[in-house]
């Protein structure tokens, strides 16, 4: 019997692949090329299923042009790459990555708002240019985590990570704003309050951003919002570029409007706005967050479980639209 065939668009761990390899024909690109919608639909043409990063774009051109794609299985939990209407349409399972790389994203978030509070990078780049000749009492003198109200926005699994972390460790009083209100035996375990939020931005010492991106949620915080946030004010943004506006937020760093911003994603990436860049009191990094060497395994190989589900045994697995496909 032949075996199905597949196409993995990015370069991912060795192992995995050769896990793939026992089940399907493969076509890989280990050399990490970065594919064009239609180089990309080429290189997938004639497959049944596709295993991609948050950088494909899987929309109606793609679908169009790979007929016989059964299953695109992202390697990561957020989805706004695939236009899921569409898939459905196509009759194509679309897979995410959710719950395996919820705590070391959580923890990036902690990392992003120590850095920015307590400017971490900012002194370090100071000290590497020779500029450290002597101490001083006021010398990058930051703002307290531990203590503070910490404004949580976008309350699913990494935002109740953030809170735990948040409220156990660091002793933080935690307010959320959310869709939908958690029900109040999570509330209680992630010691975490509801409030609106024009209150959250009003109140929190610091702002973490966890919101999955769509047409709701873009430009959740612009001008007006930063200009609620406190002058001694955080805000990470782990979530997706387009959440915040970048050029609003560069401004608001610019003017002291805010203290300080730790972003791990941006509008437009891999470009970073040049305002921002021109900072110092924002620290940046490049899409980072669930990059444990751990969590990235577990990421590949579940990506690797949904296409052997699915394909081998009929069986949908972290599906986004099995239920729309009638499979669930
Ligand atoms: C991915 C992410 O590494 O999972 C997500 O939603 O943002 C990251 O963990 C990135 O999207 C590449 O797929």
């Amino acid at each position: 019997m032949s075996r199905p065939a597949i196409a993995i668009a990015r370069a991912i761990f060795p192992q995995v692949v050769e896990r793939l390899q026992s089940h399907f024909d493969v076509v890989t690109n280990q050399q990490d090329t970065l594919l064009s919608g239609p180089e990309l639909a080429a290189f997938a043409r004639g497959k049944a299923g596709l295993l991609c990063t948050g950088s494909e774009r899987i929309d109606p051109a793609l679908l169009a042009a790979c007929p016989d794609l059964k299953i695109c299985a992202n390697m990561a939990v957020g989805y706004n790459n695939f236009d899921l209407d569409a898939m459905t349409a196509a009759r194509v399972l679309a897979t995410n990555t959710p719950d395996v790389l919820t705590e070391t994203t959580a923890d990036f978030g902690f990392a992003l708002l120590m850095a920015a509070a307590r400017r971490v990078t900012e002194s370090e780049h100071f000290l590497r240019a020779g500029q450290w000749t002597r101490w001083s009492y006021d010398m990058f003198a930051g703002q307290d985590v531990h203590g503070s109200t910490l404004g949580i926005i976008g309350m699913g699994r990494i935002g109740q990570g953030i809170a735990r972390r948040g409220a156990l460790g660091f002793g933080m009083r935690v307010i959320y704003h959310n869709r939908s209100r958690l029900d109040p035996a999570l509330e209680a375990d992630c010691q975490a309050q509801y409030v609106s939020k024009e209150e959250l931005l009003r109140t929190a010492d610091h702002v973490v951003l966890v919101v999955p991106y769509s047409a709701a949620s873009h430009h959740t915080i612009g001008a007006a919002e930063l200009a609620m946030m406190k002058p001694t004010a955080v805000l990470v943004n782990i979530a997706r570029g387009g959440i915040v506006d970048d050029v609003a937020l560069a401004q608001a760093l610019r003017e002291r409007r805010i203290a300080a911003a730790g972003l791990d994603v941006f509008e437009g990436e891999p470009q970073v706005h040049p305002d921002l860049l021109a900072l110092s009191n924002v620290v940046l990094t490049p899409h980072i967050a669930s990059a444990s060497v751990p969590t990235r395994l577990a990421m590949a190989n579940l990506a690797a479980d949904n296409l052997i589900d699915f394909l081998v045994h009929g069986r949908p697995r972290t599906a986004l639209n099995a239920q729309a496909l009638g499979l669930a």
